[in-house]
């Protein structure tokens, strides 16, 4: 019995709570078997993020396409991008393996505010990337960044929705986890209609990767053949439960714990 598979196009967090390894780590709480194309090095602790390393736009593109051709791509997401170059790469490879359902989380910043895409890439994230997109997952600073929307309620938030689908996503789902108080509201819209996920926000400051996690448990559930209403449903609930388990790591922001639905070992 072959489980599905899912693909990260991500980068690395040598500290292992974002990046691909958030992927990887989610797409195995959820019974997915889980690949990943490496877009980029992060040198990165609890502190934050002191450098990165770009891969060459090629090898990013190969091992998309090496994965595809054998193995298989049941859903893919994509985490960091980096540069323009890479997204070229990344958005042709996925094209010409018609890699679906694709998940874009348009990854701009870390937790701490230091940059994991090049500002010059924008343009190429917007035009290149999300028009391939079954659904993009920003949150609001990438939803500024992405349509210029400042958003400040959800008035705001649907703005944004509307937006961020004439960029091409087929859904998009905006989260509200930045907005100052109340649940943490996402607001999921498909051009015609939206759907609030709420869930109560919880006090903590150990929420890094939870961007990451919550698209590469949507994708672990649309690998699984899930429509995306009910695959963002059930990666929310996945996140919830992982920001509910995280934990202080180092001296700084500490991950979200995605081992939360997974027994104890040995047993
Ligand atoms: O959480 C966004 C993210 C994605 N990818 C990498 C990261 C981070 C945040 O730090 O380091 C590699």
């Amino acid at each position: 019995m072959q489980p599905p598979t899912a693909l990260t196009i991500a980068g690395s967090d040598s500290g292992g709570g974002a990046g691909l390894q958030a992927d990887l780590k989610t797409f195995l709480a959820c019974r997915v078997h889980g690949m990943s194309a490496v877009t980029a090095v992060t040198v990165q602790n609890s502190l934050g993020v002191s450098g990165f390393y770009e891969l060459p736009p090629n090898a990013v593109a190969e091992q998309i396409e090496s994965v595809a051709l054998d193995i298989g791509v049941g859903a893919a997401k994509t985490g960091m991008l980096a540069s323009a170059a890479i997204i070229e790469a990344v958005a042709d490879a996925v094209r010409r393996m018609q890699i679906t359902p694709f998940v874009v989380d348009p990854v701009a910043a870390s937790q701490h505010g230091d940059p994991l895409l090049h500002p010059d890439a924008l343009a190429a994230l917007k035009t290149l990337v999300l028009p391939l997109a079954t659904l993009a997952t920003p949150n609001l600073g990438e939803v500024r960044l992405l349509t210029g929307i400042e958003v400040r309620d959800r008035a705001g938030m649907e703005d944004a929705a509307r937006a961020l689908l004439d960029l091409g996503p087929k859904w998009v789902l905006v989260k509200g986890g930045h907005l100052p108080d109340g649940d943490a509201i996402d607001l999921l819209y498909d051009g015609n209609d939206f759907a609030e996920l709420a869930a109560p926000r919880h006090a903590t400051e150990h929420t890094h990767g939870s961007g990451d996690t919550l698209a590469a448990a949507t994708t672990a559930a649309l690998a699984r053949g899930y429509s995306v209403p009910e695959a963002v449903a059930l990666g929310k609930r996945f996140v919830t439960g992982a920001v509910r388990g995280s934990f202080p790591l180092g001296a700084g922001l500490g991950p979200v714990g995605h081992f939360w639905r997974i027994g104890e070992w040995p047993e």
